[in-house]
């Protein structure tokens, strides 16, 4: 027997315009969700969770994954309190595994999480997709941001280039592009001023590459083993995009970063979110490749497209189409399951604005419709698999 994939769907809880009910719906039978309102780096009680987990349960669903529980700044920077975070972390992990939830996704991104230059970018059909501009995001970096070493990591002939495109665009378009950067998208937790954010850019001027991959690494060798008491699946979730930007260092992008994750620490507990998304950004990242090598640490699973040009840019594709070869991912986790004997959580990473969401008020990439449509789509495609490898 081949196990089926978990099928899910990200809630942000009772705020989200999507209901529980409109996810069960769409053929979900958990949810991934986080409770959004506790502050970054405070200890998650164990009856938050509790009325949390039962008004999930009410509707017939159950909860999953935790996406996320966030990794404080001082962590990452291993400054301030950054000791009393981390005890922070055990003990929230300590308490979901005590209420039986399982998987807990994160990330390590310095200051900002993903990152979108436009939240609706027109597709030939009407619906609306996610997509980064790398000149947007470039020219913010030089002009908006003003970040003094930007002129020095820039060519010459790059910085023209953006200087003419930044004089191409209305005041109205660098705010809107200033605000889709800074204000944090769905799941980011944290949204800054400018002014701010200069002040958080400092507090990395010495964390190089190497610096945030051992104080991953730290942070690693302390929670893990609370992990594996806890009995939780930790989940890392890749860069997106997975490249550095503003200057700041990012460490999990490709095979090469996963292979020093679980090389330095092989616990089965400390896992990988294979989000194809993210990782799919680059050209150099072999999906199908990375899911045979890293199968054994996969605990999370997000499956969406994206659609990269040659200058960098990307916009989120269907999920059966753009650079994405889904067909042949779900194919490799299919075998993973079967050499596991165990069904990994997987939800439709993000959907398009389409049909009657279009106009609504939704949290950005996270609308019913299109994720509904790449969930059934991905649900499609496993049974058609599973049906063929069990001939
Ligand atoms: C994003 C993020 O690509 C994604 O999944 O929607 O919200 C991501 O889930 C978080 O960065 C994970 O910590
Ligand atoms: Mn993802």
């Amino acid at each position: 027997m081949i196990p089926e994939m978990i099928q899910t769907m990200r809630w942000y809880g009772p705020n989200d315009p999507v209901s529980l009910k409109d996810i069960r719906q769409a053929g979900a039978v958990g949810v991934v969700t986080a409770l959004h309102q506790i502050p970054n780096g405070e200890v998650w009680p164990i009856d938050d969770i509790k009325e949390r987990k039962s008004l999930i349960e009410s509707e017939g669903l159950s909860w999953v994954v935790v996406e996320s529980v966030p990794v404080h700044e001082s962590i990452k920077t291993r400054s301030g309190d950054f000791k009393g975070h981390i005890e922070n972390y055990k003990q929230t992990l300590l308490n979901l595994g005590q209420e039986g939830i399982k998987t807990v996704c994160y990330n390590f991104m310095p200051i900002l999480d993903w990152t979108r230059t436009n939240l609706e970018w027109p597709l030939e059909n009407g619906a609306r997709a996610l997509r980064y501009d790398s000149k947007a995001v470039e020219a913010f970096d030089l002009f908006i941001l003003d970040r003094p070493e930007a002129k020095r990591e820039y060519s010459e002939e790059r910085i023209k280039e953006l200087e003419s495109y930044f004089n191409s665009l209305t005041q109205d378009e660098k705010d809107l592009i200033t605000a889709n950067i800074l204000k944090g998208l769905p799941g980011s937790e944290i949204g800054y001023t400018l002014d701010e954010f200069r002040e958080m850019l400092l507090t990395y001027s010495d964390i190089n590459t190497d610096k945030l991959q051992s104080h991953l690494r730290l942070f690693l060798e302390e929670i893990v083993p609370i992990a594996e008491k806890a009995g939780i699946y930790l989940t890392i979730h890749p860069d997106d995009p997975p490249k550095s930007l503003y200057g700041l260092p990012r460490i999990l992008s490709t095979a090469e970063d996963c292979r020093r994750v679980f090389g330095d620490n092989p616990s089965l507990n400390n896992g990988l979110c294979f989000c194809t998304g993210s990782f799919g950004v680059r050209a150099d990242n072999n999906l199908v490749g990375m899911a045979k090598e890293f199968g054994e640490h996969i605990n999370f699973i997000h499956l969406r497209s994206t659609k990269r040009d040659e200058e960098g840019n990307f916009y989120e594709a269907n999920h059966l189409d753009g650079d994405v070869p889904m067909v042949e991912v779900i194919e490799a986790i299919l075998q993973i399951q079967k050499k596991r004997g165990k069904s990994i959580p997987m939800r439709p990473d993000h959907g398009h604005q389409m049909l009657d969401d279009l106009g609504k008020k939704t949290n950005p990439g996270y609308s019913a419709i299109g994720r509904l449509k790449g969930l059934a789509e991905i649900r499609g495609i496993e049974k058609a698999l599973i049906h063929h490898m069990q001939k």
